[in-house]
């Protein structure tokens, strides 16, 4: 789907191995570490990148915000590292977390006038954000932004889905989109 002019796509895959200026991580609020993804993306940066954050990010960051960092022995110039919300039920503001999340990446991504950003999917692995409801939040809060901005830097949105059933749910939700 192409916004403006920005191609917004969705393909089988780490995000890690994407041909994008930065990857956005899924992260906790400590910003040490953890399991998924992030535990992925500490093994392929090597150890500077929690070095790093030890200094940016001192006492962690919150929830919908967004942390960014050099990509350190990645392909990628940068980390972008979101935590997303914990879903609970949908009680706790999850889904305007969950969006704010996105929205913050692509701030930061013009901040730094990126061309290419890779995603992959917040909260819907540990944390348990139901598929079905963070997948069109995802994309219609990165085409909002888009569309606001017809000036971006941006060229490319690639959201890389590791599991088959996040690339199934997340193409179905970009053809919605697109239908509109
Ligand atoms: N390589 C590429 N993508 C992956 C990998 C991997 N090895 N593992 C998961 N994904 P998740 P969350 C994809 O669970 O639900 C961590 O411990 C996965 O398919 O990592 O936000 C953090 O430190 C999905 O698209 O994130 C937090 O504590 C995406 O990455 C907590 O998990 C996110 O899944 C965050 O949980």
């Amino acid at each position: 789907m192409r916004i403006h002019q920005t191609e917004i796509t969705v393909v089988r895959g780490s995000v890690l191995d994407q041909d994008v200026d930065a990857v956005v991580n899924a992260a906790n609020t400590a910003m040490r570490g953890g399991g998924g993804i992030d535990g992925a993306t500490h093994r392929a940066a090597g150890p500077e990148l929690m070095r790093e954050l030890q200094r940016v990010a001192p006492h962690g960051a919150k929830t919908g915000t967004v942390v960014v960092t050099g990509g350190h022995r990645l392909k990628q110039r940068h980390v972008f590292r979101t935590p997303g919300p914990v879903w609970n039920g949908g009680r706790s503001q999850e889904r305007a977390l969950l969006a704010s999340c996105y929205r913050t990446c692509m701030d930061q991504a013009q901040r730094l006038q990126l061309s290419s950003l890779g995603f992959c999917s917040i909260s819907t692995g540990v944390y348990g954000f139901p598929l079905d409801l963070a997948a069109p939040i995802a994309l219609s809060t990165v085409a909002e932004w888009l569309r606001g901005r017809p000036e971006t830097s941006l060229r490319r949105l690639v959201f890389a889905m590791f599991g088959a059933q996040e690339f199934d749910v997340f193409s179905a939700a970009l053809r919605e989109l697109e239908a509109g």
